[in-house]
């Protein structure tokens, strides 16, 4: 299938451009290098190091035996984006291209408007590209479990029925983000499943938890090939986080009590859900939402998990709790469903340990380029808008 990856230069975008042609699938797509900007602009930069977009693409020829059009333009210009699409005509967009960061979207007025307008309208363009010049394609678009928030029911995938005042319907489920950035992804639903009743675009909501880990299997070693890899406040989620302090036996910070629960999956298995998304599309006019993670745990557990495998390494690695610099509910329920992915083939990953034995390896290559920002690691991004850093508290 040929398939346009929006955002290729990121941390799964470069993966899944790699992972993709490795299935058979001719792979193009655009990336406006903006999360190097972004990781630079919050003083950090990735654990493993990157290469260059000429670097990057001089490999992937290498390795693929084939030249990977990969274009270097703005999602927010849409002539750019109707022209690139009409021009490629895919069978699928996997839509990667958007701002990812709760921290960073909760920083300021600047950031969380510049977030909304960004997000949204990287959709909105690639929607009306679909439309207007590739109504064949299928949209396979990246939204986030947090979307739905903490409810304190179970959480379907998209959808439920309810019954009220002695009527029934199937609804969408309600979405309680926590986020400025959260929220526009609950926009992008929203705007997604409209551009599909209305125009009958075929769409696959993906309703992904947090990802973590360092490579897919079969990525092989060559350095330029590597994917980022974000171990700061606002680019680095937890696992990926806690991997990094550990490398550098700096103390896990755990926010608040820890007790927040979280849906989590392994790059490798969100590489082979996308393709499995792609190549099992919905209907023309289907909008369908897919809840994607391999399985659930508090923040605390995947401390400990980290401790575990650290020490096995040889690593004095200490827990720390720090003030939550986050409005979050910290106790919870949090019973999500799986099944649609699994119904077409997805076999989710339960062994978490062995896939941060591998992160924690592959950092410990570059310990020295964490070590560099380890003033950084302590979070300082409140949900009030204001900076202070987080203090150690006893939970
Ligand atoms: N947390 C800690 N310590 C840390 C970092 C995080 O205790 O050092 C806690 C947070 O308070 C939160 C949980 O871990 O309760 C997850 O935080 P995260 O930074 O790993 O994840 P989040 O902000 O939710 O965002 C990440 C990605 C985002 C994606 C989302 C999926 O950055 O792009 O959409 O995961 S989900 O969480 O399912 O919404």
């Amino acid at each position: 299938m040929k398939v346009f990856i929006a955002g290729i230069d990121g941390y799964l975008g470069w993966a899944l451009a790699q992972y993709l042609t490795s299935q058979g699938h001719t792979v193009a797509g655009v990336d406006k290098l903006l999360r190097r900007e972004w990781v630079a602009e919050v003083n950090s930069m990735s654990a493993i190091p990157i290469y260059d977009h000429g670097e990057r693409l001089a490999a992937f020829k290498e390795h693929f035996g084939t030249d990977l059009d990969f274009r270097v333009g703005d999602l927010c210009d849409y002539d750019f984006v109707e022209s690139f699409i009409g021009e490629f005509q895919p069978d699928a967009i996997v839509h990667l291209a958007q701002m990812p960061s709760a921290p960073y979207s909760m920083m300021d007025q600047k950031h969380s408007v510049w977030t909304q307008v960004n997000n949204i309208t990287t959709n909105m363009n690639i929607l009306w590209a679909i439309k207007e010049v590739a109504p064949q394609a299928h949209l396979v678009k990246l939204g986030t479990m947090g979307e739905y928030g903490q409810p304190n029911v179970d959480i379907p995938e998209g959808f439920f029925e309810v019954e009220y005042r002695g009527r029934k319907d199937r609804l969408p489920f309600p979405r309680q983000a926590g986020s400025w950035y959260h929220q526009s992804k609950v926009h992008d639903s929203h705007n997604t499943m409209f551009a599909s009743k209305i125009w009958g675009i075929r769409a696959t909501d993906i309703m992904q938890g947090v990802v973590f880990g360092s490579r897919w299997v079969g990525m092989g070693d060559d350095p330029r090939l590597a994917t980022r890899l974000d171990f700061d406040q606002s680019f680095g989620t937890a696992i990926n986080r806690f991997c990094a302090q550990a490398a550098v036996e700096h103390p896990l910070t755990l926010y608040g009590a820890g007790t927040m629960t979280r849906a989590f999956l392994p790059l490798r298995d969100s590489m082979r859900c996308l393709q499995l998304a792609v190549e099992n599309p919905p209907e023309a006019g289907e909008f369908r939402v897919f809840n994607q993670f391999a399985e659930s745990y508090s923040i605390k557990e995947l401390a400990e998990m980290t401790q575990e495998v650290g020490s096995e390494l040889g690593l004095d690695v200490q827990i720390r709790h720090y003030e939550n610099p986050r409005t979050e509910l910290e106790q919870h329920y949090y019973n999500p469903d799986r099944d649609n992915l699994v119904k077409i083939g997805y076999e989710p990953s339960q062994d978490v340990k062995s896939e941060m034995k591998l992160m924690i390896e592959d950092l410990r290559h570059h310990a020295d380029r964490i070590r560099t920002k380890m003033d950084i690691l302590v979070p300082d991004i409140r949900w009030d808008g204001s900076r202070r850093r987080s203090e150690v508290i006893e939970p």
